[in-house]
């Protein structure tokens, strides 16, 4: 396959409502958007998860938009004609970049399978038509926001329910959630690194609640940190950040640092790697389930394509078009009975509306 251009649009969609987790609040979806067409004229989509700071990871849209630009094309158009199977080993040279090589990488898969018609989800291995989803909660300006927060998304039929934490943040919030909505609410918290090794004291009192899991406690590199807190509290570990590669995911699980795994395709450079860490963990008795970086119905088509794999037990944060943006860059994705449908056409399955993305773009650049 040859690809004959690049498109990068860069679209500014608001969120319904701030987000706030333990590293800043977002009000609104910086998204840089990849377009690819082939030489045969056939199109690929995808969409870069880095958001507008680096505090999630080291990425950032314009470092990714740079990288693809002066480092990835270059390396792919060097090449000239190669399937997408062949693109994480041409980029590996460059290293990180998980979000940016996530994106072309995608984009490619998108055109190819779109010119084999072959859905993205038949390709990666799915089992399942429909996943069932959760929903990832901010930090709440009070108490009472929260309850109301919580209260509309189970009226929503949303399946299981993650509280953001930080401290300050964490064990008051999480008693109040559980009180109200009651022993059977599947619940769980995430507190993108925000705790220390001198917190696992406050973190053994969540022990209590129930929790189907903690993402992320500590910081990204202190894996045998997780290992340590896992053997310390009842609630099961579960990494997020930390893991960016099936190597990583294989030397977590090893060690005892994670029971569960939060895939993110983007963070681990792209969607067949993520099955890999899929295939690892489900020989490992290990489950996953679908994590989710504030994705429009572009890159959410892409992870409800993946989160449809048979070891994906659990309830991913793959939520429904109206819980972030009012306007989706695609056909909206409705929950339904708890559930949300895969996509089913060839490639990501789903095309942008074109004039909602011409809407809220704030740039456009092309590389041949
Ligand atoms: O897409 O529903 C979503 C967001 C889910 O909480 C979510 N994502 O650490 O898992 C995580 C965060 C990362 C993005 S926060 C802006
Ligand atoms: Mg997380």
């Amino acid at each position: 396959m040859k690809i004959a251009e690049y498109e990068f649009r860069i679209i500014h969609l608001p969120l319904v409502r701030p987000f706030r987790t333990s590293f800043g609040t977002q009000t609104s979806r910086e998204v840089l958007m990849v377009k690819v067409t082939t030489a045969e004229g056939v199109v690929g989509w995808a969409e870069c998860v880095a958001m507008s700071v680096p505090l999630y990871s080291p990425e950032y849209v314009a470092g990714c938009l740079e990288t693809m630009q002066k480092f990835l094309i270059p390396a792919l158009n060097k090449i000239g004609d190669f399937r997408a199977e062949d693109v994480a080993t041409i980029l590996k040279p460059y290293l990180g970049a998980q979000m940016a090589k996530a994106a072309l990488e995608t984009a490619i898969l998108d055109a190819q399978l779109r010119a084999d018609g072959i859905s993205l989800a038949k390709y990666l291995g799915a089992t399942k038509n429909k996943v069932e989803c959760g929903v990832s909660v901010g930090i709440a300006s009070s108490m009472g926001a929260l309850i109301e927060e919580v209260s509309s998304y189970i009226d929503s039929g949303y399946r299981r329910i993650k509280l953001k934490i930080e401290p300050g943040w964490d064990y008051e919030p999480v008693k109040l959630v559980r009180e109200t909505f009651g022993p059977d609410l599947l619940l769980q918290v995430d507190a993108n690194t925000a705790y220390t090794r001198d917190d696992f004291d406050l973190l053994k009192r969540l022990d209590e609640f129930n929790l189907l899991l903690i993402e992320q406690p500590i910081e990204e590199e202190d894996i045998l940190g997780h290992a340590r807190l896992a053997e310390y509290i009842t609630t099961p570990v579960c990494l997020d950040e930390s893991i960016v590669s099936a190597g990583v995911a294989r030397d977590a699980i090893e060690i005892g640092a994670t029971s569960i795994i939060n895939i993110k395709p983007a963070r681990v450079g792209g969607y067949i790697e993520a099955v890999k860490i899929h295939n690892v963990a489900q020989a490992a008795g290990i489950p996953v389930w679908c994590g989710g970086m504030l994705e429009t119905g572009i890159g959410r088509a892409a992870n409800l394509a993946l989160a449809a794999l048979p070891n994906f037990t659990l309830p991913g944060d793959t939520s429904a078009s109206a819980r972030y943006f009012e306007t989706d860059t695609t056909e909206p994705f409705v929950l339904v009975d708890g559930h949300i449908d895969v996509p089913t056409g060839p490639g990501i399955g789903v095309d942008p509306i074109r004039e909602v993305v011409d809407r809220f773009t704030v740039s456009t650049e092309w590389v041949k």
